[in-house]
């Protein structure tokens, strides 16, 4: 039997061990098909996305890493444009993490991708992610985030069948390309851009690629590319049992692909979600599950968003880690339905942001980051620093 006393220190060990990695493109401006509000003060480049991103992680001590989207994040410079952004991130505190490839803002992708009928067109998009492994080998990055942006939008448009045969073609070169310590991370998301059919709609399409390519090969679960309703927790244990999680890209929704700060629209689903993570055993930092944000800032300060949404991420963990499941187990096998559901309950309950207090300052961290930062001076000093150049928008 776990006493409650050792429960929360299990919980606090584990807290101190999470890291939550941070998306570069949040940093910049971003908004929405009708408006893109600016924010004085937004970074200009990619050195300036890290720096704002070591703001977070020197706040929280949680967010050691940054993910980089290319070709947003390229620096191209003939004497080692990428080298001089690992060198910055490690002078401010940080790693680059997982490299996103882009293939949604070039006007030979309208009809596809690495699905594309023209064959010159899906020779370009591989060329494109083998050229994101090589600015993995100069990032030190091991995870390869593949998102496809490509579907139809009309019945009869193209063959469904026909594209799913170039995609397994195109991944399969892809993976060849893979050093024996990288991964593909594989997202799945059901619509946009297009509305008829993604390629890559549902976890089950994309478990099935990866099924094919190998065991380097992982699924991408990013919370806002489902149907209203969807159960994640579900998805989060099947993909679990099967060994295939690669990832989570962390945000909210109430509509569509909102990108909403993570455990801001349902903080309830976000503690089901990591209650199967820990359940699953998957918080290890060795798990292989790398625990990601991918929001966007529209009308909030885009750092101080961050540190809300990481902090966010550790309230629900810490839930999640604090549910009794000894008392869990023995209710779900005697049929107790009341006492089962009451037991996670208490533990989404429970008051968690005391013992995230206790767990930050024991690592000579503020109890309270977002304060902390909001109290530094660094909003002020950036905005009247970063004047001149041109702002970073979503992306680029
Ligand atoms: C697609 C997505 C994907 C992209 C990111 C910018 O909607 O979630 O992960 O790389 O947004
Ligand atoms: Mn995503
Ligand atoms: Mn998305």
């Amino acid at each position: 039997m776990t006493t409650p006393e050792q429960r929360r220190q299990d919980a606090v060990d584990a807290l101190a061990q999470q890291t939550i990695e941070l998306p570069s493109w949040a940093f910049g401006n971003a908004g929405t098909r009708f408006k893109v509000f600016p924010t004085a003060g937004v970074p200009r480049d990619p050195f300036e996305k890290i720096s704002d991103a070591a703001q977070v992680h020197r706040h929280t001590g949680a967010a050691p890493r940054v993910s980089l989207h290319i070709p947003w994040d390229l620096v191209d410079d003939a004497d080692g444009g990428m080298e001089k952004l690992v060198a910055h991130a490690a002078d401010e505190g940080v790693a680059i993490g997982t490299i996103n490839s882009n293939v949604f803002q070039d006007d030979d992708y309208k009809l596809g991708s690495l699905t594309n009928a023209d064959p010159a067109v899906r020779r370009k998009a591989v060329q494109h992610h083998l050229r994101c492994l090589d600015v993995m080998r100069a990032t030190g990055s091991k995870d390869l985030k593949i998102w496809l942006p490509d579907g139809t939008n009309y019945p009869g448009q193209d063959d469904i069948r026909d594209r799913q045969d170039r995609l397994a073609e195109s991944l399969a070169e892809i993976y060849a390309g893979l050093d024996p310590d990288m991964r593909i991370v594989l997202e799945y998301k059901f619509f946009e851009p297009y509305f008829y059919t993604m390629d890559i709609p549902d976890w089950g399409t994309s478990l099935l690629h990866c099924l094919a390519l190998g065991e380097q090969a992982m699924v991408v679960l990013d919370t806002g590319h489902h149907a209203p309703g969807t159960n994640i927790e579900f998805i989060v244990a099947q993909l679990l049992r099967a060994g295939r999680l690669g990832a989570f890209d962390f945000n909210s929704r109430f509509y569509g692909d909102d990108d909403l700060m993570a455990g801001a629209a349902d903080p309830f689903q976000l503690f089901r979600i990591m209650n199967e993570i820990v359940r699953g055993d998957a918080l290890r930092p060795d798990s292989g599950v790398n625990f990601m944000l991918d929001q966007c800032h529209n009308v909030e300060e885009k750092v101080p968003g961050q540190i809300r949404s990481v902090m966010n991420v550790q309230e629900a963990t810490a839930k999640a880690l604090l549910v009794d499941r000894e008392a869990l187990g023995e209710a779900q096998r005697s049929g107790d339905v009341l006492a089962a559901n009451g037991l996670l309950m208490d533990a989404y309950s429970t008051d968690v942001r005391p013992l995230l207090a206790e767990v930050r300052e024991s690592r000579g961290l503020p109890a309270d980051p977002y304060r902390a930062f909001m109290a530094s001076g660094y909003l002020d000093r950036v905005r009247s620093e970063r004047v001149g150049g041109t702002q970073a928008g979503w992306g680029a």
